[in-house]
């Protein structure tokens, strides 16, 4: 992995970062890669890599095989939670430290940023570790992992589902509203490791450029977003985020 020294940035943004009072940072399956979680678009490994996860992260698969869907997300809950937060995730747990004002809005399950020190975060899609009744929506703390078929709710006997926004799924009225506010309100948003198509998610860069705020891509690959950014970071967020710490130091 290259030095976070090897990586340019523009001292415009080192000014705009220096002089900030809130920043705001939008992640997304990208900042997980360096921890070995694939993202949305990585072909998918093993038993799951004839699987479009977009199908399967649906509630008409859950109501057509609800065995499978529950069989995938175990898998990747196990992945999770033998993943560990990587340099990108402990640089945006530094920057949250450094600034007055910090928000990172994810639209990560895998709760690697909370695990890598960050407090002041939206999940906007849910959390892979936490389930909930399909039917009453009402977390449940334990359940029947290594019985057979799909855990039912002990209150009212429907399957239980992890608690995470499908699509078609309205995301979490409040989460949501917290993440706008902070897209119309910071001074930069750093917009990490996201494909940045799947919305609302992916409308909060262009509310944070309409509201005035410096908006900086930081992903090895363009997306629709590269060119609507005021400043692109072009390599991995393992990398390039400890480069804007040390550039901040
Ligand atoms: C909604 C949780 C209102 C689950 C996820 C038709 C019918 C219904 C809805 C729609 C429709 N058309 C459009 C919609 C809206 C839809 C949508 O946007 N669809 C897209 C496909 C067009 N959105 C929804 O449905 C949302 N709800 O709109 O409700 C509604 C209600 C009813 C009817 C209509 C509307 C709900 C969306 C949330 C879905 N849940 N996740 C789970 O995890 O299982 S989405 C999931 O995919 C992620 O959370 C993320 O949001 C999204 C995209 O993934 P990314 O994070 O961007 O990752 P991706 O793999 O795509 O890209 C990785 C990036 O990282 C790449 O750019 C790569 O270059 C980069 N990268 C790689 N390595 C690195 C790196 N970057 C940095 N460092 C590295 N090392």
């Amino acid at each position: 992995m290259s030095e976070p020294s090897a990586v340019p940035i523009d001292p415009k943004l080192v000014a705009a970062l220096r002089g900030a009072k809130f920043v705001a940072a939008l992640t997304g399956a990208g900042i997980s890669a360096e921890s070995g979680i694939a993202t949305f678009r990585d072909a998918q490994t093993g038993l799951w890599a004839r699987f479009d996860p977009r199908e399967l992260a649906t509630p008409s698969a859950f109501a057509r095989n609800p065995q499978r869907v529950w069989d995938w997300y175990a898998w990747r809950r196990e992945r999770v939670a033998s993943a560990e937060p990587n340099p990108g995730h402990r640089a945006l747990a530094a920057l949250e430290r450094r600034f007055p004002e910090f928000v990172l809005i994810t639209q990560n399950v895998d709760g690697l940023h909370q695990r890598a020190g960050s407090r002041n975060m939206v999940e906007l899609h849910g959390n892979i570790a936490r389930v909930k009744c399909s039917r009453e929506g009402t977390v449940v703390a334990r359940w029947d992992a290594c019985g057979e078929g799909v855990p039912r709710c002990p209150r009212c006997g429907a399957y239980l589902r992890p608690d995470v926004v499908w699509f078609e799924e309205m995301l979490p009225e409040d989460a949501l509203a917290t993440a706008e506010d902070a897209a119309r309100r910071c001074e930069v948003l750093l917009v990490v490791g996201t494909s940045a198509e799947v919305y609302p998610a992916a409308a909060l860069p262009e509310s944070a450029r309409a509201c005035g705020a410096i908006v900086v891509e930081v992903n090895p690959e363009a997306t629709p977003l590269s060119e609507r950014a005021h400043h692109v970071l072009r390599g991995p967020a393992g990398v390039v985020l400890p480069a804007l710490v040390s550039a901040l130091d």
